[in-house]
């Protein structure tokens, strides 16, 4: 006898969601779900980090012996360091992910300087310049491309061998840099670190967990202080800092009416341009004659989130929603950069009249169409891509098409200077609502998602946990839609916060979680923890702040994780990453970073136990800072 299905509304806490999995199932569509349960049950050596394959005198796997104590591989390395060294390579592969998106980025503004990139400009140009002179850059009665081209070359530099620290380390209050130095984690290089941990888990090289583990710690600050940091100020004066803007979010904001184009992955340098070109009336009226009212551009995942930071797109859905808003039967293309594309979305658009257009050359999926994007020629590719999907519209079946639920209202987009700006220009009345209680502390959580929990469950059920104790949530990557849905991104979802909350959501009328960009942007929040550190003359790790990814899954959240944590803010994720197998290396990062950094990781997969811990914690801050609990 077959087995059941289980039903969509144990898979996903939304309706749109539930919707379109039973949707997929009537239309015979495998989802993220399917394979989840096809792979169950999963490797226990590989869940325990206890299986390595860096050499060929392997694959080993170790377990205990029969004496009662722990077989090596065959090079003769233990538990331990086989667990440290394959999470040493986990974090490289999530800060090479970030910052190599942020070298993009640097490419970009060099082929501005060098008049090679016509579809692109400046768009802040005092960005540029505070950004320039913070690097030590002269901006002084400069000429813009002057100071860029300065800035490009800083940037570059901080990607080599040859710096002793990277340029925003002079963000970072001093006491934290005086520990990474005594430590010997402050980061170089972006590539450097990347390098050297590739180098130190190579057989016979880092034979020592602890060691492993601060070169991680090392990389992943070369991410969030490096590359990360690169990308967002970079794509802030290309693009335009964000600024809040009302938007909507859910399946609801694809329309039935309209030549529908999802942008998906998380660099903004081809979607930027894939929006521009929507929005030319020559394109309008090309979609028009097709027999569309217009088009429509959606967001999905952090290419979504810098779109909609920035222009105020709507976002039709984060990770586990990639794949279902193709099952709407609506959408004409899926435009895709990199990072976090299922490469089943393949499949899933070759089950509709979905073009699935990949547009970066490191990012190729077999079956779709590859555009190979190119700043020289960016606009016309961007409509090439608009008439590839206007095309598409036509062989749209109007009788497959399921639009579930209506589009949820939303404002998003702060960033540090909308916070400033918001403020009047200074952190001083942040200050005095934490001073006094209104706000007692701030969580910024990362939103994965993972099919090992009921989707957006934790995201949403931490969200709303935090902002009952006046804890002000900064939202990043896939929470965003998550809050969105749930009605946490307007104003008046302050009516679910506590009172001292809701007083300053009231009194600024700002909603009581706050969307701050894309994974990349997250460096925005450990710059503005390090702003309010300088401003209080404190640590970072002082404050009443946390990190959080309660459904994390790739490598890059990992890299987060690290380096909030080496930068002093203790991070909750709700499941452990692949350590379990090393009761040492389990122990560093759960206590042993505390003495190390001033901040740890907690593992929690309940929300409400995670929300009453940080809370537990970020009493014993305030009251350490003199505050009330
Ligand atoms: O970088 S939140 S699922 S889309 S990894 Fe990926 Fe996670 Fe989404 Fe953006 Ni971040």
């Amino acid at each position: 006898m077959s087995k059941q299905p289980t039903p969509a509304k144990d898979l996903t806490i939304w309706e749109d969601a539930q919707k379109m999995i039973e949707k997929a199932r009537r239309d015979g569509v495998e989802t993220v779900w399917d394979r989840f349960e096809q792979q169950q049950p999963g490797c226990k050596f590989c869940e325990l980090g206890l299986t390595c394959k860096n050499c060929n005198m392997g694959p080993c796997r170790i377990s205990l012996k029969e004496d009662g104590k722990m077989q090596r591989g065959v090079c003769g390395a233990d538990g331990d360091v086989i667990v440290a060294r394959n999470f040493g390579r986990f974090v490289a592969g999530g800060s090479a992910g970030h910052s190599d998106h942020g070298r993009d980025l640097i490419e970009v503004l060099e082929a501005i300087t060098e008049g090679e990139a016509h579809d692109y400009k400046i768009s802040d140009e005092d960005k540029l310049r505070r950004v320039s002179a913070e690097l030590g850059i002269s901006v002084d009665n400069r000429e813009t491309m002057a100071i860029a081209k300065d800035l490009v070359e800083a940037c570059f530099a901080d990607f080599g061998s040859r710096r002793k620290e990277l340029g925003f380390v002079s963000r970072v209050p001093e006491v934290r840099r005086e520990i990474w130095k005594k430590y010997k984690v402050m980061p170089r290089g972006v590539d450097r670190e990347i390098a050297e941990m590739m180098h130190r888990t190579h057989m016979g090289c880092d034979n020592d967990a602890v060691s492993t583990l601060l070169h991680s710690a090392k990389t992943a600050l070369a991410d969030g202080w490096g590359g990360s940091m690169i990308g967002t100020e970079l794509s802030d004066i290309i693009f335009g800092v964000p600024t809040p803007s009302r938007s909507q979010v859910n399946l609801g904001v694809i329309k039935a009416d309209m030549v529908n184009i999802l942008v998906h992955g998380h660099n903004p340098v081809v979607s930027e341009m894939v929006l521009a070109a929507a929005r030319n009336p020559e394109m309008i009226a090309q979609a028009q004659k097709a027999g569309a009212e217009g088009i429509n551009i959606g967001g999905l995942c952090c290419t979504g989130n810098e779109l909609l930071g920035r222009q105020g797109i709507p976002m039709a859905g984060n990770h586990l929603m990639t794949e279902l808003a193709i099952v709407t039967g609506a959408v004409e293309a899926v435009v895709v950069d990199y990072q976090c594309i299922m490469p089943s979305m393949v499949q899933v658009a070759a089950c509709y009249h979905t073009k699935f257009i990949t547009t970066a050359d490191k990012a190729q999926f077999t079956g779709a169409t590859h555009i190979s994007f190119n700043t020289a020629t960016a606009a016309d590719q961007a409509k090439e891509i608009i008439e590839m999907a206007i095309a598409a519209y036509a062989l749209r079946d109007q009788s497959r098409v399921e639009i579930p639920v209506a589009a949820v209202d939303t404002i998003t987009g702060f960033s540090n200077e909308a916070l400033l700006n918001m403020l009047g220009g200074s952190l001083d009345p942040l200050l005095d609502a934490v001073k006094e209680g209104s706000i007692r502390g701030v969580a910024a959580i990362v939103g994965c998602n993972n099919p090992k929990f009921q989707h957006d469950s934790q995201n949403v059920g931490l969200a709303k946990e935090l902002i009952k104790k006046d804890i002000l949530v900064l939202a990043t990557g896939c929470i965003t839609t998550a809050a969105g849905k749930a009605g946490l991104l307007v104003p008046e979802g302050s009516e679910m916060a506590g009172p001292g909350l809701k007083k300053i959501c009231s009194a600024l009328k700002i909603p009581p979680v706050l969307h701050f960009g894309s994974c990349v942007d997250n460096s925005r929040v450990i710059h503005l923890c390090g702003l309010i550190a300088n401003a209080l003359g404190v640590d970072i790790s002082d404050l009443p702040v946390w990190g959080s990814s309660p459904e994390w899954y790739s490598e890059k959240a990992v890299a987060i994780g690290l380096y909030c944590v080496a930068s002093g803010i203790p991070v909750h994720i709700g499941t452990p990453p692949q350590i379990t197998g090393s009761k040492l290396v389990t122990d560093i990062a759960l206590n042993g970073l505390e003495n190390i950094f001033g901040a740890a990781f907690l593992v929690e997969p309940d929300y409400v136990k995670a929300a009453e811990k940080m809370d537990e914690r970020i009493k014993l801050k305030r009251l350490s800072l003199g505050l009330s609990a």
